[in-house]
């Protein structure tokens, strides 16, 4: 075999079963097809455990170049790690075009419904460093880049369809007020601090994206499990030159769920990696995430037609006004190959743009424009950042651009200019013609001003329009969120203020986060009359929007979704088997949970394999927890303070639930689900006696009753929660 084959066998069977696939690496590795370890000259280095020393027991010697080598080489492993966007996972895969988008676009991966265009999409937290939690309270940002036939195209968007600020040059005020304050360096990778809100309550336009950032839009339950968008207006021009105005959306096929808050917090602790984990792990297990892009396309006429502007990134045009129509599908199904050179140094640019896809003038997206190959050259050491592999185009890319550090290209011949006579100038033509990139030719003949287009001043409108698409418990949870911030907040006078703009989105929310603050009632009046608070009532048409709230999102399966099954001695295997079957087999991924690794004795003394403990892999990491039958099993879980631990905390957060005969008692024992009859949302219990459960048709309507459970994600809208003590 190949070395490329060897590692294409590797790659696929790691696929079905990473273990094996580990042990066929290790079997493929003798030592005549591993490689010499050397210098980085090639030198062979005949013992990497010890340096070169005057004598056994005397001073190392500076002649040890194998030594120096090693130690320069680590001294600079690391680079200055991203300003904003810091922590991020990535992955590969490939995107293809439904049918042909010729009429709005020329972009060459936007024709052909045949052609695959490979991917790598890098996934990230903005105000934490590389090493935070993945599941703090923050936005996600979304990025893709396109290897397309025509050069590069990086969709750089983010998890929210808005941003929190309308002009660049607000850009590094509300990233330094919501990083770690400069002077103590706290809090890391959170917005619950005073500089954060001082700055958001003195900046109206923030507060659209407030509301955003306070849903549960900000834990995500997973990223595969988020929306992306481009945010920005972008515009389409076809082959014609005509152009349409456009937002683009990634819409994923699991649909779009959340943590509970509680829930997030304590990942952050048990394991800081839960979605890289995650993204990880479903990619190697051959469940690939899979997004249809979509696009809202407005034509040049409706420019001025909505009530707001499409150039400001502090609103989104609602789907009920201009439907998303989905175009495309991304699907990621390959891990990098090395988290360094991919994920740390790819370099996204939203100017990386192809023939097709242009610019707007929003004054947001034109800051941008500048800000990436600048932050590139610094944090990629230079002007050739392009060359790494992972940035690199695939379609040829040649110019008179030379040296620079760490150039890697060896250009060759005479000449580096042009117009020239000395070279044979047939490589590096310039086409003049369509061939190349043509910039719409919008007309512009305006007075230079350093001034906000008064379109742009209603703050409010969208950010009520949020508010009143979303559920009760969403809307419930959005009331909890603001009201942990500011509780963090240690100025009132901060907290006042917040509350006091909240009143203009929402009167009862402002109240309702006010009470918990220890200030006083909100007072809209007191913002009213400061630069911002323009409202115009009639700016939209519509009062809600479905597309808006997470509720009823996906397409029902439980696919991928983690099932604690808890377990001691005694359990009932019979009565369990028929019902982890059918879980499996609707996609769910079971793991059996007990007080210590190694094996559980079932009732019938037969020994089952035990995954995780209560303590390695907490409720949190679940999305659902079985309960088996079996007595001795129910009694000794009943009496472990981590098992019963487990189980409440998973009914605080709202997760299905399932019992089945003694396993029944153990969850009533706990004070949850205690009359059958009328089970908490997301309880299925089934009190059936234990000899009727190896009854195929009764285990079946458990198996159903629950995987419709897990099905809805989390049952928001349980109550008593409050009062369970976990
Ligand atoms: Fe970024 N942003 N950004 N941003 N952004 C960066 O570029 C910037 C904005 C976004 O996974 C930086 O390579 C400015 C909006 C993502 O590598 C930097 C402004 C949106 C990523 C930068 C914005 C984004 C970045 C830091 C306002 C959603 C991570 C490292 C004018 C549409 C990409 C880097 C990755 C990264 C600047 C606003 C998305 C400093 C100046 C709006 C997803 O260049």
């Amino acid at each position: 075999m190949t070395q490329q084959n060897k590692a294409g066998a590797n790659r696929r069977s790691k696929v079905g079963d990473p273990a094996q696939a580990k042990q066929e690496q290790l079997a493929a590795s003798t030592t005549d097809t591993v490689a010499p370890l050397t210098t980085n000259q090639g030198l062979q280095i005949p013992d990497n455990h010890n340096s070169l020393k005057a004598g056994v027991r005397g001073p190392s010697l500076l002649e040890d170049f194998i030594l120096r080598e090693k130690i320069t080489h680590f001294d600079h492993e690391r680079i200055p790690e991203r300003v904003v966007h810091a922590r991020g996972s990535a992955a590969h895969g490939y995107f293809e075009v439904y049918k042909s988008m010729s009429q709005f676009t020329c972009a060459s991966f936007l024709q052909d419904p045949a052609v695959r265009t490979p991917v790598f999409v890098r996934f990230s937290t903005v105000a934490g460093s590389r090493g935070s939690a993945d599941t703090v309270r923050d936005v996600r940002g979304f990025a893709v880049k396109f290897y397309t036939q025509q050069g590069n195209y990086d969709l750089v968007g983010n998890n929210i369809p808005v941003f929190f600020i309308q002009d660049a040059m607000k850009f590094p005020d509300l990233i330094h007020a919501v990083k770690p304050e400069p002077h103590n360096e706290m809090p890391q990778a959170a917005s619950a601090h005073d500089t954060f809100w001082d700055f958001a309550s003195l900046m109206p336009e923030t507060t659209h994206m407030l509301m955003w950032a306070m849903s549960d839009r900000a834990i995500p339950r997973s990223l595969r499990m988020m929306e992306g968008f481009g945010v920005h207006t972008f515009r389409f021009v076809n082959a014609r030159g005509e152009s349409h105005f456009v937002k683009f959306h990634w819409k994923p096929k699991l649909g779009i769920h959340s943590l509970a808050w509680d829930e997030a917090q304590k990942l952050a602790g048990k394991d800081a990696d839960f979605h890289r984990r995650d993204l990880w792990d479903a990619i190697e297990a051959g469940n690939f995430p899979e997004w249809e892009l979509g696009v809202q396309i407005v034509p040049p006429e409706k420019e001025h037609a909505f009530g707001f502007d499409l150039l400001d990134p502090t609103k989104l045009i609602p789907e009920e006004m201009v439907p998303v129509q989905r175009i495309g599908r991304m699907v990621l199904n390959r891990n990098p190959d090395n988290f360094f050179a991919e994920t740390e140094q790819v370099a996204f640019h939203p100017g990386h743009v192809v023939p097709g896809i242009d610019f707007s003038n929003d004054p947001l997206l034109q800051g941008r424009l500048f800000s990436y190959t600048d932050t590139q050259i610094s944090r990629l050491g230079g002007a050739n950042f392009h060359e790494l592999p992972i940035n690199k185009a695939v379609c040829p890319f040649h110019n008179f651009q030379r040296d620079g550090m760490h150039r890697q290209s060896i250009a060759r011949g005479q000449v580096a200019y042009e117009p020239n006579s000395l070279g044979e100038g047939k490589e590096f033509r310039v086409d003049g013609g369509s061939a190349g990139f043509q910039s719409f030719p919008e007309e512009i003949d305006p007075p230079k001003v350093r001034r906000r287009s008064p379109s742009f001043d209603d703050h409010f409108t969208q950010a009520r329009l949020f508010f009143n698409s979303q559920s009760v418990p969403e809307k419930e949870h959005i009331v909890a969120a603001f009201r942990f911030e500011l509780s963090k907040v240690e100025l009132p006078a901060v907290r006042q203020r917040m509350v006091d703009n909240l009143a203009h989105v929402d009167e009862k929310l402002a109240r309702r986060v006010a009470e918990a603050l220890g200030i006083n009632e909100p007072d809209a009046k007191a913002a009213a009359g400061r630069a911002g608070f323009r409202e115009r009532r009639d700016a939209m048409p519509i009062d809600e929007s479905r597309a808006l709230s997470m509720a009823e999102s996906g397409d029902g399966s439980i696919k991928t979704r983690k099932i604690a099954i808890l377990m001691a001695d005694g359990v009932d295997s019979a009565a369990l088997k028929p019902i982890r079957e059918a879980l499996e087999q609707a996609g769910a991924q079971c793991k059996v949970v007990a007080a210590r690794l190694g094996t559980v004795a079932s009732a019938s003394k037969r020994q089952l394999e035990v995954d995780v403990t209560f303590v390695n892999t907490p409720s949190v990491a679940f999305d659902a927890v079985l309960l088996p039958a079996g007595a001795e099993s129910a009694k000794a879980l009943a009496a472990n303070g981590d098992a019963v631990h487990f189980v409440l905390e998973a009914f605080k957060h709202c997760k299905a639930i399932c019992a089945v005969g003694e396993g029944v008692q153990l969850l009533a024992s706990l004070g949850v689900g205690n009359d059958p009859k009328a089970a908490p949302a997301g309880v299925v219990v089934a009190a059936t006696p234990v000899t009727n459960l190896g009854d195929a048709s009764a285990a079946t309507q458990i198996a159903h009753d629950f995987v419709a459970a897990i099905a809805r994600h989390r049952h928001w809208d349980r109550s008593g929660i409050d009062a369970v003590p976990a």
